[in-house]
């Protein structure tokens, strides 16, 4: 089957890359969690979002790592999505 690219290597490796989605590694730290119930709270929020993966709140260390896709959500959105169930995100720098 032929599809765009093929027969030439340059260009099919051209084609994966313009396609491939650099997903960032990020940290928050997470205020007003007191128990596991609002670690998973805020993991269910922040799950829902589009551009955003492995999401893991931690009530331990009082906060949330993921991956984020840097031209689908911002900080912000993510911070926006705590925020309005009563968190507050703040990106680990
Ligand atoms: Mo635990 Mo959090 O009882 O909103 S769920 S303190």
């Amino acid at each position: 089957m032929d599809f765009p690219g093929s027969g030439c290597i340059l260009k099919q490796k051209k084609l994966q890359t313009a396609g491939e989605i650099m997903m960032k590694k990020e940290l928050f730290n997470i205020t007003g969690m007191h128990c596991a119930g609002c670690a998973a709270n805020v993991e269910r929020a922040v799950k829902k979002l589009q551009g955003v993966a492995n999401v893991y709140v931690s009530i331990a260390s009082k906060t949330m790592a993921l991956e984020r896709d840097p031209k689908t959500v911002t900080v912000e959105d993510i911070a926006a999505a705590v925020r309005k169930i009563g968190f507050k995100a703040e990106l680990v720098t």
